[in-house]
């Protein structure tokens, strides 16, 4: 046998990471290169995966976890690829994030010498990642010999996008990607999960308890949280919603699952319909503090502990999420689609409409709150605020309702939540469960991978910063990302001094009438400084229709802002009495 032949027959443990990943339908990794994975990088590429490169870990991570959240009902999780030690730090955050989201991610991490790292001998970047990211997880693995490769990367993927979605991390030894075995062989050991996101069906028991329940309610309301965004099941969620006739509230990523100017939308009417109902439809929403945990004046109790008086149907794929606030009445456990194509056959076709008293009521208080919110939109202040900036965005969304929209910061955050109103399902990608800044260009990148469709990123200036580098890749794959910059000249806003007089600004203040846009200048993209809402306007009509990097500084008014947001409550304020 010639020796070209012979080395044809012999795999190793990078092509067999790569063969694994492409068995299982993974086309992007998100990453950044270096010992050990560097040459992994490229052999991916050169076998057809798309291998986007950023320039912090961190942002990799959060592009992987958004890509989970945008695929993951398909069965295909985000891939995240760092180096050792560090680099996986980095990307632990993200890992971390995606399990409280539940969102699938697998972070592929090289690692060092097994023998070193145990006794502790001091290898280059030595460290026991597996021990480390498994509290930050949902489950943790790693891999030593080439021949389980197969058996590890389907683990991880079922892992992954299984019952509650969520992180997994997969540890790859430096050792074993040059390990050698058999090609056929090898081959044979490769695993093509099947049925990665299995149905799971409620009981008829179940259904026909949460049945019973709705059908007395006089006050319905459904609450769409992010899971069933996520779970892909827009058809009979809509149906559900319109056979019903029950008025419904979208969590700020389950925007668009029914168009927000649908007519049953309560979300104008939020502080309304919370207190008022009397039986709530969670689905796919947990009751945790973005929901007052179904709990206190949010709901109609006396004080912050005290219950309100609604009763909850609450359908979610994990059986330990019931009663974790409040008492569920009637648990749904299934997937969405399962659960929610269960309820609607048990419908039917002459589904008692909600009381007249009940969907009217909601509609008055809708329609005093959308022409008073009308009205503040319609100002145009000089400088720009929040409402007279995002007053176009919204414009902008509706005219492309395709477009993916990106949003992080506090009051860019909140602002943008309530007035840019989503068209469709899975649109709105943001600071979910945590509220984490750091989110954006990561996501930002990952949207446009995933989607091909334009991506509008409204960014706090604070927010920015934390992946504003990444605005370098954003160019370098010369991605459709238009990023909207409010910049209020700090966190929450720009006007808060130093007590002290000191030379120092306070800890919330950046540097007055920064220039974003020349950060994306310096790369290649389009950078325009925005001070009213028709330069705002033009620049991202531009942006979206030339498809070009683009990054705008929209100057806003720094009084504008209030601290943290809409969750200025959740501060603890000092009680001293000593002078400091
Ligand atoms: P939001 O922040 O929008 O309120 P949460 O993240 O709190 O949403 O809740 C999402 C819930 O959806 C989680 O409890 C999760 O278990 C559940 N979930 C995720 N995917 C599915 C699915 N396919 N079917 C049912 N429930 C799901
Ligand atoms: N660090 C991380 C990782 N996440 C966080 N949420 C915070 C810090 C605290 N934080 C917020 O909750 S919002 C925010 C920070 C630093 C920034 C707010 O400023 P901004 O937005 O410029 O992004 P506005 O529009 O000025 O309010
Ligand atoms: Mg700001």
């Amino acid at each position: 046998m010639s020796n070209d032949a012979q080395s044809r027959e012999l795999t190793d443990g990078f092509h067999l990471v790569i063969d694994a990943l492409k068995l299982n339908g993974i086309k992007n990794i998100y990453g950044l290169p270096g010992i050990p994975v560097t040459d992994l990088t490229r052999m991916m590429q050169a076998e057809g995966l798309r291998v986007i490169s950023f320039r912090h870990e961190a942002n990799a991570g959060n592009a992987a976890a958004i890509a989970g959240f945008m695929n993951g009902a398909e069965g295909v999780p985000g891939i995240c690829l760092t180096v050792s030690a560090p680099g996986f730090l980095n990307g632990l955050v993200a890992l971390a994030n995606a399990t409280t989201n539940c969102w699938p991610m697998i972070l592929i991490s090289g690692s060092s010498e097994r023998e070193i790292v145990d006794l502790q001998q001091g290898d280059y970047e030595e460290m026991d990642q597996l021990a480390i990211a498994k509290p930050l997880c949902k489950a943790a693995f790693r891999v030593l010999n080439a021949e389980d490769i197969g058996v590890g990367i389907a683990r991880a993927i079922r892992a992954a996008v299984s019952g509650r979605p969520g992180g997994v991390y997969l540890d790859l030894p430096a050792k074993l990607f040059s390990q050698a075995m058999d090609a056929a062989a090898g081959q044979a050991s490769l695993i093509k999960v099947v049925d990665p996101v299995p149905r799971q069906i409620p009981g008829a028991d179940a259904v026909k308890r949460a049945l019973d329940l709705l059908k007395g309610a006089k006050k319905p309301l459904i609450l769409l949280g992010k899971g069933a965004a996520y779970a892909q099941a827009d058809a009979d969620l809509k149906a559900l919603v319109e056979k019903t006739g029950i008025p419904y509230l979208p969590m700020s990523m389950a925007k668009g699952i029914l168009p927000d100017n649908h007519a049953q939308s309560a979300a104008a009417a939020r502080s309304y319909v919370l207190p008022e109902a009397d039986v709530v439809l969670l689905i796919g929403a947990r009751l945790n503090w973005l929901l007052s945990h179904g709990k206190g004046k949010t709901w109609g109790g006396k004080d912050h502990k005290d219950w309100g008086k609604q009763k909850f149907i609450q359908i979610d794929i994990s059986p330990t999420e019931a009663d974790s606030n409040v008492a569920i009445d009637a648990p749904l456990v299934g997937d969405v689609g399962s659960c929610v194509s269960a309820l609607l056959a048990g419908i039917g076709s002459n589904w008692a409409k909600p009381p007249a008293e009940w969907t009217n009521a909601i509609n008055e208080r809708k329609t005093k709150n959308v022409a008073k919110m009308a009205e503040t939109l319609a100002k145009d202040p000089v400088p720009m605020n929040f409402h007279s900036a995002l007053n176009v965005v919204r414009d902008i969304v509706k005219a492309n309702p395709d477009a993916m929209l990106v949003n992080e910061g506090a009051n860019a955050l909140d602002f943008t939540r309530s007035i840019v109103d989503m068209y469709k399902p899975r649109k709105r990608l943001d600071v979910g469960t945590w509220g984490v800044m750091g989110i954006g260009m990561g996501f930002a990148v990952a949207a446009a991978v995933e989607s091909g469709q334009p991506v509008i990123a409204i960014e706090g200036d604070s927010a920015f910063g934390f992946s504003g580098m990444e605005v370098e890749t954003i160019c370098r794959y010369n991605l459709p990302v238009c990023v909207v910059i409010m910049n209020n000249n700090g966190v929450y806003r720009g006007t808060d001094v130093n007590p002290t007089g000191g030379a120092d600004v306070a800890p919330t203040v950046f540097v007055k009438g920064a220039r974003y846009d020349k950060l994306m200048e310096a790369f290649g993209g389009v950078g325009v400084n925005a001070t009213t809402p028709a330069e705002l306007r033009k620049a991202m009509e531009e942006a979206i229709k030339s498809r070009k990097p683009t990054l705008i500084n929209a100057v806003i008014d720094e009084t504008a802002g209030t601290e943290s947001g809409r969750i200025t409550s959740l501060n603890p304020a000092s009680v001293a009495t000593k002078k400091h």
